[in-house]
């Protein structure tokens, strides 16, 4: 029996310096048997997690705004799927489905279907990571289709195997150098409203005319697109883009593929960002937020597009862990019990408001945007689009210190991004702000 611990009070405690004396020691250790291939954001070692606190091995407690990129969206220490985790380890943790199913794995995949933005009846594939649900999306696509091409779109990012560091923009540090990237995958304009100017239906015009010139539809087995991009910098396309990209694809049989990785699971409000935009594809891709930390992923997709493959055709020795399924039904619980979605619109209310109010003091804001908890601010010299990489930087290191964990995100690394745990409290939003608001003030003094 695991002894029953004192809450974490969900308050931000700075007791050490930041990162504490353990915390360099561990560094140290890190240091000497990791690649240097793996970053790490702040330098404080976690010994404990619960709500949106992470209590360091110094005592010190700090406000998580990332979420392990958007994982843990229910909150950390979530009882229900750590109840539901346990039970499971306790009842077997691994058969694998394709040699003996069980109930779990098909659970998951009927919640799937029941909230997926995908029209129509849908089936679904579990697998492990974001990543391998990009790669299957893909091969399904190209298997649907008959056809090779693969549109990506600019500022995108879709992992960081082979074939999807190919897919993704950034080439330092996730392709470059790596040898050859994956073939026929072709990048096209995007809708990004603060750069271009453009409406979305201007904006879906320029993107259909490149695929026409530079790719053909003849050629092209799927358009994939985040619906609110992450890691590329959290830019969400005008109004009309999305569908009118859609509308394109159906009528040229080519896959659009959602990859809702970052912005699907009650992040954005609703169960997908897709719903938001009044997009319907024909794949929704799903991972991080929906097992509270637990590694699985989906594609869901039309259920002629998904059959199209052949017996033994997909999987993994891992796919759809039970342990996994398991917490990703106890999310898909809590949010059709009510609370999750109310949760994220509160915090883009709370949040959202209070960095529009930052953006008034702080001209450097060019921009706040996003839509439920998965929010940014963009960086620029003021007055110009000219992005202030260095102020995103010192903000970052300046609130670490502090307590806040922050993460960047976009091309240039000028947007810091917003991704907390759903039950992030009011009073730790205002707290957050305060802390941004002086290291805002410190990095552009
Ligand atoms: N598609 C939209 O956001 C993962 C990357 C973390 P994996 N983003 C976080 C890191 O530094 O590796 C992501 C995403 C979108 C696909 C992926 C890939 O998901 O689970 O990391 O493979």
């Amino acid at each position: 029996m695991t002894e029953k611990r004192e809450p974490v009070v969900q308050e931000r405690r700075v007791v050490t310096a930041i990162p504490g004396p353990k915390s360099q020691e561990l560094m140290e250790r890190r240091n000497a048997v990791l690649s240097t291939g793996i970053g790490t954001a702040l330098p404080a070692f976690i010994e404990r997690a619960e709500g949106a606190i992470l209590v360091d091995v110094d005592g010190n407690q700090i406000v998580d705004m990332g979420s392990g990129i958007g994982v843990v969206t229910i909150g950390h220490g979530n009882e229900g799927v750590r109840e539901a985790a346990k039970k499971q380890l306790d009842d077997f943790t691994h058969t694998l489905i394709t040699v003996s199913p069980y109930e779990e794995y098909v659970r998951v995949a009927e919640y799937l279907s029941k909230h997926s933005p995908v029209p129509g009846p849908t089936k679904s594939l579990l697998i492990n990571s974001g990543a391998e649900a990009v790669e299957n999306a893909v091969k399904i696509s190209r298997k649907y289709t008959g056809k090779n091409g693969v549109a990506v779109l600019e500022c995108a990012y879709h992992g960081r195997t082979m074939l999807t560091s190919s897919m993704t923009h950034k080439a330092v540090p996730y392709s470059a150098g790596f040898g050859p990237r994956a073939g026929d995958i072709h990048r096209v304009p995007n809708s990004y409203p603060l750069h271009d100017g453009l409406s979305g239906e201007e904006a879906a015009a320029r993107t259909i005319k490149y695929i026409e010139k530079a790719i053909t539809a003849g050629d092209l087995a799927c358009l994939i697109a985040e619906p609110i991009q992450g890691e590329g910098g959290f830019t969400v396309p005008a109004d009309g883009y999305l569908p009118a990209l859609a509308k394109w694809c159906r009528e040229n049989n080519v896959v659009f593929i959602a990859d809702e990785v970052q912005s699907g699971i009650a992040r954005t409000g609703t169960v997908y960002a897709s719903e938001q935009f009044g997009l319907e594809p024909d794949i929704v891709l799903t991972a991080k937020g929906i097992a509270g930390g637990l590694p699985i992923s989906a594609v869901t997709g039309r259920q002629e597009i998904m059959d199209c493959t052949g017996p033994g055709s997909l999987g993994g020795t891992y796919s759809g862990n039970p342990v996994a399924c398991a917490a990703a039904i106890s999310v898909f619980e809590q949010i059709e019990a009510g609370g999750v979605l109310e949760d994220a619109k509160r915090i883009e209310e709370k949040l959202g408001g209070g960095l529009r109010k930052l953006q008034e003091k702080h001209p450097s804001i060019a921009e706040v945007r996003g839509k439920g908890a998965m929010l940014a601010i963009e960086l620029t010299e003021p007055g110009t689009l000219k992005p202030a990489a260095d102020v995103v930087t010192k903000v970052i290191a300046e609130a670490g210190q502090k307590g806040v964990l922050l993460l960047n995100a976009g091309l240039s690394g000028n947007i810091i991004r917003f991704l907390p745990p759903l039950t992030l409290s009011n009073e730790l939003i205002e707290d957050v702000l305060n802390v941004l608001d002086e290291a805002l003030t410190a990095a552009t003094a």
